[in-house]
């Protein structure tokens, strides 16, 4: 009886640490920020455009490498996620762009009219941060 117990207590134990593994959050440092250096909210551009990601509170490191206080830049084009999405790898797709090699900068081509742009920082697994580190949304026009 004890036996079993002691047994049942260790797959449990086991089954934590496997769940806390899945659901592994990255902390971010209290006021750590991204934003957008060379563009405004409501700016006109003229496509292709070049954007500079800015970073402060933490630094860069390439996609898959796991250092404390660092991540890497996704720029979200028209979309945004959701709460359920920031506890996720981000999609990787042409509205969400990775920088996993740890851009600073991108030169990014948009069809005319008016798109919303925002940064967010992902850790080594393209998991946003805890709390996550997002730039406000912007809009542009492209002319
Ligand atoms: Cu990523």
């Amino acid at each position: 009886m004890h036996k079993s117990l002691s047994t049942l207590a260790l797959v449990a134990a086991f089954a934590l640490a496997a769940l806390s593994g899945a659901l592994a959050e990255t902390p971010s440092p209290p006021g750590a920020k991204v934003y957008f250096i060379n563009l405004k909210d409501g700016q006109t551009v003229t496509s292709p455009f070049l954007i500079q990601f800015g970073l402060s509170g933490m630094g860069i490191a390439p996609a898959g490498v796991d250092k404390p206080n660092t991540g890497h830049h996704h720029l979200l084009i028209d979309t945004t996620l959701s709460g359920d999405q920031l506890k996720q790898p981000i999609p990787m797709d042409d509205t969400h762009r990775h920088f996993g090699a740890g851009q600073t900068e991108a030169t990014i081509t948009l069809p005319p009219g008016k798109h919303t742009l925002q940064l967010v920082l992902g850790d080594w697994s393209h998991i946003p941060h805890v709390p996550p580190v997002m730039s406000p949304v912007i809009t542009v026009t492209v002319k």
